[in-house]
Formats: structure tokens, C-alpha cells, sequence
């Protein structure tokens, strides 16, 4: 078990699990790659209970970690394509999976011995109307601006993913080119989706459906949408996102695209942080300094 920075909490590695020589060549030369299996039939019926508790819930809404990807994400209205962001921090027992462990040996396989866990996300299609997955490359969503770094994602459907309920689709190939013009879905500043601005061949796309427990692996760069969610069952999907070794980069200022979003869930992120006002803030810093200085305590104590 290592205990990792970003997400601060214990990661199993499965570095039994060793990728082919050809997948390894795939991912460098297409972009992404196909997996059958990354975690077991059990595990994966125990994520989607642990997923419909949490959309059900709508957990983290306050906090801003719960929206609508796709749509204005305003109070009352259903959300057509929710997303829920770090859902370990709503259900703990997320935290020593399978497929956790088996995707942090990928990420150190594809993108070095530096690679860490970087963020996570819980998608949800809901059935008959999960809206389209817009054409954007992850890579655009960046706002770490003075700093380099590769990313990939492993995405991991909890059922069937079919052209009919909205599996991956991908362009090989398209990471070696540059990150292309964005901008928010609809040209609407309030949604938290970004699409594609730039040119690029759609009929190039390669879709990859997958058996419940598989999954996707693709650099950020890549480009790649998912269709909306036609079926009668929902669509879920558990992301993991790795980053690689970082190096600074002061000529990287960020995106305006990104800069210029104001969307619903930001606003409840900054109220979020903002609670009890100042004596609020002082309690939640002392709170957090003193949980670290408890976890380095226990680590030097530990055998
Ligand atoms: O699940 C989806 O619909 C899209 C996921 C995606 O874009 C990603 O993981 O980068």
C-alpha cells in the first residue's frame, strides 16, 4: 500500500498485472487502447449499487463536485448528463478496489515510474435521455497554467457500453497533432462541457464498446466523445485520471475557454469554500493541519 499525495488516500498496486508489449506500442501510436477486463463481475456489481446511491443522492452537490456536464445545471432541473468529481470523498469504500489498484500499474506502464493518481470522476448517462458526450480532447480542460505534464484516463463502464447507450468513441492518432480550439458545449459559458472548435476528421472515429468491467485507456490529447444514452438501462462509468511526470512550464498560461466558464457549480465551489466566513476558514485550516500532522505521526510510528 503507498499512501499517494493528491488524492490522500492508501493505494493498492497490482504490479502483477503487466500490459503487452503491443498495447504498449498501441497506446503510443493510436492514442488509446482497449482492455476486456480490468476489475471482477463482483466488484463491479458493488460499484454500480455504490453509483446509483451516490446520483440518487446527487452527493457533493453542495460542494459543487456534483453537475450537469452538459446542460446549465440550474436547481430543479434534472441534470441530462451528471457527473460526480473524486466520488471516493462520498464513499469511502471506493477507496481499495481492483480496479484501482490494477489502473495505477497501467498508468506507471504507459506514462513512467512518476505517475500518480491525478483525479477522478463518476458519469452517468440516465436511460432514454443521457445527453451526447461532446468531441473534446482532456487535455483542454487543463487550469494548472506554469507547468507540463502527460495524462491519461482509464475509463471503466459498470455495464454493457454499446454504440446505444454511449461507449467511447475514439480518433487514432489525433494525440500527436496539437490540442485544438475549444469551447464551452453550445458556445454557452454556463455549461461546464467543453467541445471541439477545431477541424478534424469525425469519420475517422473508432467506437469501442466494452463488456462491464472493461475499459478504455487514452492520452489526454486524444480526441473522443461518447453518444447519448438511447437505451432503457443507465450508463455508468468510473474514470481514473493519472498524470505523469510534471516539469515547469512557464510559457503554458492556461485556456481561455476554461478562464472564461461561470458555471452554476463553480458558484457553489466558491460558497462552498467560503462557509462560516472567516472563523469558518481559520477552523477548516487548523482542522486540516492538524489531520496531517496526525497522518505523518502515525506513518513514522508505523512498523
Ligand atoms: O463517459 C463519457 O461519456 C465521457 C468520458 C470522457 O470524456 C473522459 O473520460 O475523458
Amino acid at each position: 500500500m503507498e499512501l499517494l499525495r493528491e488524492t490522500r488516500i492508501f493505494w493498492r498496486v497490482n504490479s502483477s498485472f503487466k500490459l503487452t508489449a503491443d498495447q504498449i506500442r498501441r497506446f503510443r501510436d493510436e492514442g488509446y487502447i482497449t482492455l476486456d477486463r480490468i476489475s471482477s463481475d463482483e466488484e463491479v456489481a458493488r460499484l454500480r449499487e455504490i453509483f446509483d446511491r451516490l446520483f440518487a443522492t446527487a452527493a457533493g452537490h453542495d460542494k459543487g463536485s456534483h453537475f450537469d456536464l452538459a446542460g446549465t445545471d440550474e436547481e430543479g432541473r434534472p441534470p441530462v448528463l451528471p457527473q460526480i468529481v473524486n466520488p471516493v470523498e462520498f464513499a469511502p469504500e471506493l477507496a481499495d478496489t481492483e480496479f484501482r489498484a490494477t489502473a495505477l500499474e497501467i498508468a506507471r506502464q504507459l506514462l513512467g515510474p512518476e505517475a500518480e493518481p491525478w483525479f477522478e470522476h463518476a458519469i452517468l448517462k440516465p436511460p432514454g435521455y443521457g445527453a451526447p458526450t461532446p468531441w473534446h480532447q482532456d487535455e483542454a480542460h487543463r487550469g494548472d497554467p506554469g507547468v507540463e505534464y502527460e495524462q491519461l484516463s482509464i475509463w471503466m463502464p459498470l455495464q454493457e457500453a454499446t454504440l446505444e447507450n454511449g461507449c467511447m468513441e475514439f480518433i487514432p492518432k489525433s494525440h500527436r497533432g496539437q490540442v485544438l480550439d475549444h469551447r464551452s458545449l453550445r458556445d454557452d459559458r454556463r455549461v461546464m462541457a467543453l467541445e471541439c472548435a477545431g477541424d478534424f476528421d469525425r469519420t475517422k472515429s473508432v467506437p469501442c464498446p466494452l463488456p462491464p468491467g472493461g475499459a478504455t485507456v487514452h492520452h489526454w490529447r486524444t480526441l473522443h466523445h461518447a453518444g447519448a444514452n438511447t437505451s432503457n438501462i443507465p450508463r455508468r462509468a468510473y474514470i481514473l485520471a493519472f498524470r505523469g511526470k510534471v516539469t515547469p512550464d512557464p510559457t503554458f498560461e492556461g485556456y481561455h475557454w476554461n478562464i472564461e466558464k461561470s458555471t452554476a457549480a463553480h458558484g457553489r465551489r466558491a460558497a462552498w469554500e467560503n462557509r462560516g466566513g472567516v472563523a469558518g476558514r481559520a477552523a477548516r485550516g487548523a482542522k486540516g493541519l492538524l489531520s496531517r500532522v496526525r497522518g505523518k505521526v502515525s506513518r513514522m510510528l508505523r512498523p
